[in-house]
């Protein structure tokens, strides 16, 4: 690393000119930087055209925290190899990655400002009906095709080297699966649900569930994950999708990348009947996010069954009986996952805007309470849970 330095504006704007001719000569460029995320550095650089590129560059500790919690800079390779792997498999919905520099750990990639964060879309009532349909086609594509059910051994073993990511999987099994279970100085609890947290603190049996479902997370090296696909992860517009920030990929269960999905949808179910203006408006909009993860789970679900038996590559995974069983083993860790991920966006480090949005504190309070009870039945009734229709059946009404 002995070229790196923290980039500045200057620094970002000849980055990006130098590896990319989309600026062409004599152009007068501009950056500015516009990083609100939790770990690095982002860069607009714009020609007075106003034709523009992303450079997105790791610090070399976590952005939110400081110097006191370091972090490898070798994210940077991760979520550039990761989105590069997807996007083979899954162009449309996959940012495109015009350049990777190992020694600054900086990425140049398109500047999607076309889109908005889907996150801020939902916090604002917005309903695009194609975000479903185009991300479970992008899961059971960038899931199939770097599973086993494709990889000959060998290069399987070498993709799972290759996405070795001790530093982010690291936050992950922390803030993800443990911290919300114990009384963790990280975690960030408003003040009127401690009694809620405390019940998580002394609950013996979830923890064996949450756990378990960790367990996975360590040692189920299924496919190649995203490892954080919430609604920030994903930009939107009229017609598409588009998924960024894959620095905590890796291989792991591919039921993380699902459910962690499904549990921002119903964050934004929940959240949104302390944010939308009227009863109407939020029952119209709880209305279109139920029917966004029955199509997630559906169109994901169809297209990698469809997947396993046109495409497998592995003699005995062509087994349509195991075939269904992996699926439904899928299914039952999507929901377990999303179950963790409701929990520790509510008491965990990091949370969601759709509930800190929230202004009334009672209301958030009620809301925030739905989110744990929500999660804990996700969790501890995923293995009996048959369909989504019946995982849809526990969101309030
Ligand atoms: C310190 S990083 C906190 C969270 O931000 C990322 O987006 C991940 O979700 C991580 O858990
Ligand atoms: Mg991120």
């Amino acid at each position: 690393m002995t070229d790196y330095r923290i980039f500045n504006n200057d620094d970002a704007m000849r980055f990006a000119d130098k590896h990319s001719e989309l600026f062409g000569d004599h152009s007068k460029l501009s950056a500015e930087e516009f990083g609100d995320g939790n770990l690095n550095l982002v860069f607009r650089v714009s020609n007075d055209k106003g034709t523009s590129l992303i450079v997105k560059q790791a610090l070399p500790y976590a952005r939110c925290v400081g110097e006191s919690w370091p972090l490898s800079t070798d994210r940077a390779r991760i979520e550039a190899e990761v989105l590069r792997v997807h996007a083979r498999f899954c162009p449309e919905h996959t940012v495109e990655i015009r350049h990777f520099d190992a020694e600054l750990s900086a990425i140049l990639m398109e500047d999607l400002k076309q889109y908005t964060i889907l996150r801020t879309a939902l916090i604002k009532g917005k309903q695009y009906e194609h975000v479903a349909t185009q991300i479970g086609h992008y899961l059971a594509h960038t899931l199939f095709y770097t599973s086993d059910f494709v990889l000959t051994g060998p290069a399987k073993k070498a993709a799972v080297a290759q996405f070795i990511n001790p530093d982010l999987c690291q936050i992950t099994e922390d803030l993800f699966f443990t911290d919300p279970y114990c009384n963790h100085e990280r975690n960030n609890i408003h003040d009127l649900i401690i009694s809620t947290a405390r019940e998580l603190w002394q609950d013996e049996a979830l923890q064996a569930e949450v756990a378990a479902l960790k367990a996975d997370f360590l040692s189920k090296p299924q496919a190649l994950l995203h490892g954080d696909l919430h609604s920030g992860s994903i930009f939107v517009n009229a017609e598409n999708c588009k998924v960024i920030d894959a620095e905590f990929g890796f291989y792991g269960p591919i039921g993380f990348d699902v459910g962690s999905l499904l549990a921002n949808f119903c964050l934004n179910y929940l959240g949104c009947a302390g944010l939308l203006a009227d009863t109407e408006a939020v029952t119209e909009h709880q209305t279109y996010v139920r029917q966004q993860c029955l199509t997630l789970w559906q169109v994901f679900a169809e297209q990698f069954s469809q997947l396993m038996s046109q495409d497998s590559q592995d003699p005995m995974l062509r087994n349509s009986l195991y075939q269904k069983q992996f699926l439904q083993q899928v299914f039952a860790d999507a929901i377990g996952y999303a179950g963790c991920e409701l929990i520790r966006r509510t008491v965990g480090l990091a949370h969601v805007a759709d509930l800190d949005k929230v202004s009334s504190e009672q209301q958030r309070a009620s809301i925030e309470k739905q989110a744990v009870e929500l999660g804990r039945r996700f969790i501890t009734q995923r293995q009996s849970l048959n369909s989504i229709e019946q995982v849809l059946d526990l969101l309030p009404l």
